[in-house]
C-alpha cells in the first residue's frame, strides 16, 4: 500500500488572491478532476472507478444528490464528484503507529485538511477513560465496550445517534431500527442543518417535503429561478441541465448576493463548443439580493401577479387549479396587495425595475421551476421564505404540471433517502406503527433531539453517549467553542468514519473510531457481494454497486457495524434477526418494502438498471396530503434581517475545493483564492465605510445578545463584488461565529447565512524580546 504522503500545513502567508472567474467548468474542470485521480489512484483504479461512476450498474457518486439523466454520457460525473471519489478511494492508509505517535491533544492542533490527508482508517481504535491516546482494539472488543456503555445508561434517551447523508438506504434503515429497538428517537442528522426548513415548509403546504419535479421537467420548462444556490461548485452537473434548458428556450434567473461563476457562464466539458468557445451564458437575469432578502422578493413578485390578475381578470392566476386544489387564496390576495415596496427595496437591495422585470418573466412563463439550497434554508425566516416560493408557484398552477414545480436541491448524496428510511427524530406514528408490526416490538413515541437540541442536551448532561454514523458534527454544527465543550462533557463518543476529522479529536471520557467501507468498495457478506441503494433529489431510487476492493482487509460495512452493535447491545431483548440482514441486504430491502410506503417489490426494483421513481402526490396527481387536504396558500408576515449600524451580515459557505468539513485543497478557483481559507469577502464600498483596505488582517467578531466571545483573529479581507452589507467566509472554520441559539424558526436549522459581525483591524502584538 502507498506510503504516507508528507503533508505540510500551508500557512496563510502563502495565500494569493486573484480576480473571481466569470465562468465555470470547461477544460480546466476536466483536467482538475483527472490529474489528481490518476496520480493518487493509479491508472487502473481511476479507469475502473471513473467508467462506472453514475453509470447504470455502477456506483452512485457520493458527492451531491443531483440526479442522473436517463441518457447518460460516457463520463457522467463532474470535477467535484471526481474529487470525492479520489478522496475516498485513494489507498493511502493511516498506519498502526499513528495512534502511538499522535496523542488526541496533538490532533487538536491539526487542520481538517491535515487530518483528511492522513489517509483511510483501517482498524477500530479506542481511547480509554483518562488516556490521551487511541489504541487499536478488536472489532469484538469495540462492540462489547459500546454495548456495555449503552446498557449502563439510566435511560435510552441519554444516548443520541447522528447520521450524515452518505449512508445508504439499507444502512440507514437498520441503524434507525437498532436505535428505536434500543429505545430512543434521538436520531439527529445533517438534514437538521441543511434542508430541514424545506421539509417542514413543504410538508405543511403541499404534503411532501421533497421536490415536486422529475429530471425531465428541466427539459420542458420555460423559466428556472435558482435561489440561494451555487451549482457551479456544489451541484456541477446541474449546469448541464441548465444549459440544456436554455437551449430548449428556457430563461434562467439567478438570485444570489454573490455573482457565482457557475451562474454566469458555463463551458460544458462534454461539448467541443464548451472547450473552445465562450460557453453558454446561464443567467438571463441576475438579482444580487441582500442576505435574507428573498422572502421580501417573493412577496413582491406575488403582489405583481395579483395586480396583473386584477388588471386583466381571469387571465393571470390559474383559477381552475386554485379552486380545485388549493386553500387560502382570498386571504393571500388581501395580504399580497399590502406588501410595501419600500420595505422590499430595503430588504433586498434590489431596484423596483429589477423586481418588475423578474415578475414580468414569471408572468410570461407558462411553466416555471424554482430551485433552492442553503442560501434559502439557513436563515431565521427560512420556513416562511420557502412557503412564499410555494405560494408564488401555486398562483399560476406551477405544481403537478410538466416543466413546472418546486425543487429543493439536496446536499449529501443520500440525505433524502436516509429520511425516507426513518432517520428523523420526529418520524410520524404511521411509520412507527409499521415498524412495530413488522418487527414485533414497541418503538418509542416521544420525539427525540435534533442536531442543535442534541448539543444543548449534552451541555446539560442529559445526553451522555453520542454516536455518529459518518459526518463530522463537531465541525459542522454552529458555535464551535460551545459545541466542543458539550462533546467533551459526554461519557462516550463513537464515530463510524472513513477518514480522520475534528470529531475524532473532540471526544468524551471514552471514545471509539470504527472504520468503514465507502461506496466505491466491493462489499462482500456471507451471501456474497452486496449492493446498496440511494434516493436522489428528485425522488429516484437506484442501486449503487461497489467497484474496487476495500482499501484494507479488516473494514466492515456500515450495515455490518450496525448489526454487530445491535447484537452486542440488545442480545435477544427484541426478536430481530440482525444476522440475516447482515448476511444479505436483500433481507433488509424486503423489510423496507413492508414498512416504507412506495417501496413495494424493493429488492427487484432497486436491483434493476433503471431503478424507480417514488410516488409523489403533488407531482403525479396534484394530491396534497395537508391539514386542509389541499395545497395551502399561506399568509406570512414579512420580516427581514436588520443589520445593526457598523456591522455586516456574514454568510458562511463552501469553497470550490471542499466537501462540507472535508477540505480537498486550500484553493477556491472560481473566487480567485489560492492556498488559503482564512478570508472574509467584503464589498468594496463597505470596506471604504469601515475604513478598511483590501488585504488587511481583521478580527471578525459576532454581535450577539449574550456575553460569549465569538471571534476569528487575523483573517484577511478580500475586496469582492458581494451585495452591500453582506460578507462571506468559509465554513467550517467560520462556525466559531455562528451562535448556537441563532436558529431558523420552526426548523431549528442554524442560521449559517446571516451572522451579524464587526470587522476590526487585527492588532499585531509587539514582539517580546
Ligand atoms: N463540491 C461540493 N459539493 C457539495 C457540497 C460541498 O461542500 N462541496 N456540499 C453538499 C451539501 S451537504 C449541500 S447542502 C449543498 C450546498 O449547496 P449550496 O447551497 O450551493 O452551498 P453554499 O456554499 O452554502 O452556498 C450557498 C449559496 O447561497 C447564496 N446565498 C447565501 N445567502 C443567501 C440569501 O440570503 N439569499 C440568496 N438568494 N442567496 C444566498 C450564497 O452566496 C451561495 O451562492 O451542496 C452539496 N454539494
Ligand atoms: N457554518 C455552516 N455550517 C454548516 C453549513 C453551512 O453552510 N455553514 N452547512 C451544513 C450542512 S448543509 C450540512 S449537510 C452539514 C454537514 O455535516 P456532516 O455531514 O456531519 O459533515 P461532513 O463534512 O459531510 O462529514 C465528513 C466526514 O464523513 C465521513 N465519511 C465520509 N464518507 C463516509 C462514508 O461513506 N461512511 C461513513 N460512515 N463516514 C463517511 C468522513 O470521516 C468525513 O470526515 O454541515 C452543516 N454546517
Ligand atoms: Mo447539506
Amino acid at each position: 500500500m502507498t506510503e504516507q504522503p508528507p503533508v505540510d500545513d500551508v500557512t496563510d502567508a502563502d495565500m494569493t488572491v486573484g480576480e473571481p472567474k466569470e465562468w465555470a467548468a470547461g477544460v480546466p474542470g476536466v483536467l482538475h478532476s483527472m490529474d489528481p485521480a490518476i496520480k493518487q489512484l493509479g491508472v487502473a483504479r481511476t479507469l475502473k472507478l471513473m467508467t462506472s461512476l453514475n453509470q447504470k450498474g455502477g456506483f452512485d457518486c457520493m458527492s451531491c444528490a443531483w440526479p442522473d439523466p436517463d441518457h447518460r454520457k460516457v463520463a457522467e460525473f463532474c470535477e467535484n464528484g471526481a474529487k470525492a471519489v479520489t478522496w475516498e478511494a485513494n489507498p493511502v492508509l493511516v498506519p498502526r503507529t499513528f495512534w502511538s505517535e499522535h496523542s488526541i491533544t496533538d490532533l487538536l492542533d491539526k487542520t481538517e485538511y491535515w487530518l483528511g490527508m492522513q489517509g483511510r482508517l483501517t482498524e477500530p481504535v479506542w481511547k480509554p477513560a483518562g488516556k490521551d491516546h487511541y489504541e487499536p482494539v478488536s472489532w469484538q472488543r469495540a462492540f462489547e465496550i459500546i454495548g456495555a456503555k449503552l446498557n449502563g445508561l439510566a435511560s435510552p434517551d441519554e444516548a443520541s445517534f447522528y447520521t450524515s447523508g452518505r449512508t445508504s438506504n439499507e444502512a440507514a434503515f437498520v441503524y434507525q431500527l437498532f436505535v428505536r429497538a434500543f429505545g430512543t428517537n434521538n436520531l439527529p442528522d445533517c438534514s437538521n442543518m441543511c434542508h430541514e426548513s424545506t421539509s417542514l415548509a413543504m410538508a405543511e403546504t403541499v404534503g411532501i417535503g421533497k421536490s415536486t419535479i422529475a429530471y425531465d421537467d428541466f427539459e420542458e420548462t420555460e423559466l428556472i429561478i435558482v435561489m440561494g444556490q451555487n451549482p457551479g461548485t456544489n451541484h456541477p452537473r446541474m449546469l448541464t441541465a441548465l444549459e440544456d434548458a436554455k437551449q430548449g428556450g428556457a430563461e434562467i434567473v439567478a438570485v444570489n448576493p454573490l455573482p457565482e461563476a457557475g451562474l454566469r457562464r458555463y463551458k460544458n466539458p462534454q461539448k467541443v463548443r464548451g472547450i473552445v468557445g465562450h460557453g453558454t451564458q446561464i443567467a438571463d437575469q441576475f438579482l444580487q439580493i441582500r442576505l435574507g432578502g428573498d422572502m421580501a422578493l417573493l412577496q413582491a413578485i406575488s403582489k405583481r401577479v395579483i395586480q396583473a390578475e386584477q388588471a386583466a381578470p381571469g387571465t393571470v392566476v390559474d383559477h381552475a387549479f386554485i379552486a380545485e386544489h388549493t386553500s387560502g387564496y382570498e386571504d393571500f390576495v388581501e395580504h399580497a396587495l399590502r406588501v410595501d415596496d419600500d420595505e422590499v427595496v430595503r430588504a433586498t437591495g434590489l431596484t423596483i425595475a429589477e423586481i418588475d422585470e423578474v415578475a414580468a418573466r414569471y408572468l410570461k412563463s407558462k411553466r416555471t421551476i424554482i430551485t433552492w439550497a442553503m442560501g434559502i434554508t439557513q436563515h431565521t425566516k427560512a420556513v416562511d421564505t420557502i412557503k412564499e416560493i410555494i405560494n408564488l408557484l401555486l398562483l399560476r398552477g406551477n405544481i403537478g404540471r410538466p416543466g413546472a414545480g418546486a425543487s429543493p436541491i439536496r446536499g449529501h448524496s443520500n440525505v433524502q433517502g436516509d429520511r425516507t428510511m426513518g432517520i428523523w427524530e420526529q418520524m410520524p406514528d404511521t411509520f412507527l406503527d409499521a415498524l412495530a408490526k413488522e418487527f414485533h416490538f414497541e418503538p418509542p413515541r416521544e420525539h427525540g433531539v435534533d442536531a442543535l437540541k442534541g448539543i444543548t442536551a449534552m451541555q446539560r448532561g442529559e445526553v451522555k453517549f453520542w454516536m455518529g454514523m459518518g459526518g463530522n458534527l463537531v465541525a459542522a454544527i454552529s458555535d464551535t467553542q460551545l459545541a466542543e465543550a458539550a462533546f467533551r462533557g459526554t461519557e462516550m463518543t463513537v464515530q463510524v468514519s472513513t477518514k480522520l476529522n475534528r470529531s475524532h479529536a473532540v471526544v468524551g471520557d471514552e471514545a471509539l473510531i470504527l472504520p468503514t467501507m465507502g461506496r466505491t468498495e466491493i462489499d462482500v457478506q456471507a451471501s456474497g457481494p452486496q449492493f446498496v441503494s440511494v434516493e436522489d433529489t428528485v425522488c429516484s431510487v437506484h442501486g449503487s454497486h461497489g467497484q474496487v476492493p476495500p482499501v484494507a482487509p479488516g473494514l466492515l460495512s456500515e450495515v455490518a457495524i450496525v448489526c454487530e452493535l445491535a447484537r452486542a447491545t440488545l442480545g435477544d431483548r427484541v426478536p430481530i434477526d440482525w444476522s440475516a440482514m447482515q448476511a444479505d441486504y436483500g433481507v433488509i430491502r424486503d423489510h423496507i418494502s413492508r414498512v416504507v410506503p412506495g417501496f413495494d417489490d424493493y429488492s427487484r426494483r432497486a436491483g434493476s438498471k433503471e431503478g424507480f421513481v417514488l410516488p409523489n402526490g403533488p407531482r403525479d396527481s396534484r394530491t396534497f396530503e395537508t391539514a386542509t387536504g389541499k395545497a395551502m396558500i399561506t399568509v406570512n408576515e414579512l420580516e427581514h434581517v436588520e443589520r445593526p449600524e457598523g456591522t455586516l451580515l456574514l454568510q458562511t459557505l463552501r469553497s470550490h475545493d471542499q466537501y462540507n468539513t472535508t477540505i480537498y485543497s486550500l484553493n477556491d478557483r472560481y473566487r480567485g483564492i489560492k492556498k488559503g481559507r482564512h478570508v472574509v469577502f467584503v464589498n468594496p464600498l463597505d470596506l471604504a465605510d469601515l475604513g478598511l483596505t483590501d488585504g488587511q488582517l481583521v478580527d471578525v467578531t459576532t454581535v450577539w445578545h449574550d456575553d460569549v466571545e465569538r471571534v476569528l483573529h487575523g483573517w484577511r479581507v478580500v475586496e469582492y463584488p458581494s451585495a452591500r452589507g453582506c460578507a462571506a467566509a468559509y465554513f467550517p472554520e467560520a462556525n466559531v461565529l455562528v451562535p448556537l441559539d441563532s436558529a431558523a424558526k420552526g426548523s431549528n436549522t442554524p442560521v449559517s447565512k446571516a451572522v451579524p459581525v464587526t470587522l476590526m483591524p487585527t492588532r499585531v502584538p509587539a514582539t517580546v524580546g
